[in-house]
């Protein structure tokens, strides 16, 4: 009967333990550009992806546990393509994971773009709906969204490591293994458009993970960096001013290929950021994902990620 087909169909706990290195995984990748991919020929040459974008290796325990946070809007081409290089890349490393893409809401007049029974259950407060509706920011804020994604995703998993994950980085080397460190990690350190440098010292954008226990220390990510530029530079500084250092894949292994593109409406570069830069020790402590002002329009579980849309008040 149905407990004999429990009892004989192995459990998570019956599965040995992954091997420390995967057998799955090669060298460098070539990264290649099929046209017209959809989502549908992305979720059949993945059959064992899960709703939501969640995968774990069928035949052992996985030894990572890392949710991928995908931070973007109005870049859908670019979220197919990287979906199609990424969900092959975790499971060769045979990591259990989840794709979450976090979407910033552009929608000008936000009354407009809640769901009709956000409105008539009054989900929001007044106070909030008010402060929302007066704003209606349709600005890029990075760091926002990457700490709305950190909130909403620690409350579906207790996830050991965090990749934070621009929409236009493609890994280009299996060895660039997606687990986190004793530090935050640094993961883009060779993009093509730098030529494989570090543009500066001290760059942190693109890729980078934490584990939760980092994240907390440094309170989270700024939310007062509106429009390009930046808030990844405030994020290394309050790792720093934390006293942690910042862990680095070997530049062979940390090569990526950023997709190109022309400039993004509503992320004009941000002409307060070089004042807020200087400002970071100050304000860490108290800008931060405590103080977090948003409503989430929207979670969707897709065959290959999960989508939360959220909408931005003005918190600062
Ligand atoms: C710096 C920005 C970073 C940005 C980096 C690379 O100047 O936020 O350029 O940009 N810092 C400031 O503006 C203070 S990129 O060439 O990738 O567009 O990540």
């Amino acid at each position: 009967g149905l407990d004999q087909i429990q009892l004989l169909s192995p459990t998570k706990e019956d599965l040995p333990t992954c091997p420390k290195t995967s057998p799955f995984i090669g060298g460098p990748l070539k990264v290649s550009f099929p046209l017209d991919v959809t989502l549908d020929d992305i979720a059949q040459k993945n059959p064992l992806v899960q709703l939501g974008g969640h995968y774990q290796p069928p035949n052992c325990g996985a030894l990572h546990h890392t949710a991928i946070i995908i931070p973007y809007w109005a870049r859908r081409k670019h979220l197919h393509q990287l979906l199609y290089h990424l969900h092959p890349f975790l499971q060769r490393q045979q990591i259990h994971c989840t794709i979450y893409a976090v979407h910033q809401n552009r929608a000008r007049r936000l009354t407009q773009a809640l769901p009709r029974d956000t409105k008539a259950k009054g989900g929001l407060s007044r106070t909030e709906m008010a402060r929302i509706t007066q704003m209606d920011n349709y600005t890029f804020n990075r760091g926002k969204l990457l700490n709305v994604g950190f909130k909403e995703d620690m409350k579906e998993n207790n996830w050991q490591c965090l990749y934070f994950h621009d929409v236009d980085l493609i890994p280009k080397d299996d060895c660039n293994i997606y687990d986190c460190s004793a530090f935050p990690m640094h993961a883009s350190v060779a993009i093509d458009k730098f030529q494989y440098e570090l543009p500066y010292e001290t760059y942190f954008g693109g890729v980078m993970a934490l584990q939760p226990t980092h994240y907390l220390k440094i309170n989270g990510f700024p939310n007062n960096y509106w429009g390009w530029g930046g808030e990844d530079d405030d994020i290394a500084s309050r790792i720093f001013l934390n006293k942690m250092l910042i862990s680095q894949p070997p530049a062979v292994f940390g090569r990526y290929h950023m997709m190109k593109h022309g400039h993004d409406r509503g992320n004009k570069a941000n002409p307060k950021r070089f004042h807020l830069l200087s400002k970071t020790h100050l304000r860490w402590r108290y800008n931060r994902m405590n103080n977090l002002l948003y409503s989430l329009l929207s979670k969707e579980q897709t065959p290959l990620y999960t989508n939360l849309t959220m909408h931005f008040g003005i918190d600062y």
